[in-house]
């Protein structure tokens, strides 16, 4: 079966088990806020990549047990509540082409629901993976925030390294992604030697994933990504290309870029012209090599197993690999 249509496939048991999780809490008496709010934040549309992860690297460990798909919906949870909080802390005006949560629903709403979503995920994880497992999702989530606190603390930097952009990501995004198929690994049984190399590939799968992120954001189109152009340089946040421009632009260049950078008003106003001097500097497409490679180390890790014994899930793990490459949204 093609890879979109395993997605969508899965995506869609995804929504149906979390939408009968809502109906639960409805009955269960919790306040109607939270359940429209929930509603709203998790069927505003969103991929369902790490819960399809979790199901996947299960399988590819020998599970055939549906009740995977509890467990992995942990993961879209957990993800929800982040997205809920980081627009929080972005003011962000925009999240899959709608209005975040907290500009809908307000602050209160919007730092309650991602604290319900939260708990909710780790119950999950603790009551369908066990305690190995929600050890891992612990911290992961631990390594989300301080991807964030790094995030900030960079902000200030105008002299980032390749290195300070990874740790950063690893943090916001990969360990995660890592963690998704690490707990699917553990849930289907695998060794450590398989729970090593499928955290290995999630781990590598997400840094591109992110990298891939981090370009839409100036060269997305903002009718497919839900977001408009240059939020990331708007907030003050360095990614990949902007890195790699300011570590290469000639004096005159480079004192351009951080006047731009440096000021908020600018940063808003001059998003083009910082695009066509990253441009100028292969920021983009070094970024794209780079996030092709981490792409490829990411199959690497899977290399010489699993061919016989879980041939599809293999063959939707590395393909998986190269959508995330491709995405546009
Ligand atoms: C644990 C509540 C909590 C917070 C942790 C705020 C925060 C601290 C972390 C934020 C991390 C963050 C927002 C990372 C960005 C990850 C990313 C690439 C998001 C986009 O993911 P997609 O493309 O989104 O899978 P969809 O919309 O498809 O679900």
């Amino acid at each position: 079966m093609e890879l979109k249509n395993v997605i969508a496939r899965e995506a869609a048991k995804i929504d149906q088990l979390m939408r009968e999780d809502i109906s639960e809490l409805e009955s269960k008496g919790f306040d109607p806020l939270l359940i429209e709010i929930l509603e709203y934040a998790l069927f505003v549309g969103g991929k369902r990549v790490r819960p399809l992860l979790t199901i996947l690297s299960a399988r590819f460990c020998g599970c055939s047990d549906e009740g995977v798909y509890r467990l992995a919906a942990a993961f879209e949870y957990l993800h929800a509540a982040s997205l809920i909080h980081d627009d929080v802390i972005d003011g962000a005006a925009e999240r899959r082409g709608a209005a975040p949560v907290h500009e809908k629903f307000g602050l209160t709403a919007a730092i309650l629901t991602g604290d319900f979503l939260l708990s909710f995920a780790m119950e999950r994880v603790s009551r369908f993976g066990g305690a190995a497992s929600l050890a891992i999702f612990c911290n992961a989530t631990s390594g989300m925030v301080d991807g964030e606190y790094r995030q900030l603390r960079n902000a200030r930097n105008l002299d980032q390294s390749e290195d300070d952009y990874f740790s950063v990501i690893m943090g916001k995004t990969a360990l995660l992604i890592g963690a998704a198929c690490e707990i699917g690994a553990v849930y289907g049984g695998g060794d450590d030697e398989l729970r090593g190399r499928l955290q290995t590939y999630g781990v590598n799968l997400g840094c591109a994933f992110q990298i891939i992120d981090d370009l839409l954001d100036y060269q997305g189109d903002p009718n497919r990504t839900g977001k408009s152009v240059g939020n990331d340089l708007g907030e003050g946040k360095m990614t990949l290309p902007l890195i790699y421009a300011l570590q290469r632009a000639d004096a005159t260049d480079r004192a351009q870029l951080l006047s731009i950078v440096s000021d908020e008003r600018q940063r808003a106003e001059k998003v083009a012209e910082v695009s066509a001097l990253i441009d100028k500097y292969h920021g983009f497409d070094d970024a794209r090599e780079k996030a092709e490679a981490t792409g490829k180390r990411a199959m690497e890790a899977l290399s010489g197993i699993g061919d016989e014994t879980a041939p599809v899930e293999k063959a939707a793990l590395l393909e998986l690999c190269a959508y995330v490459l491709n995405r546009d949204k």
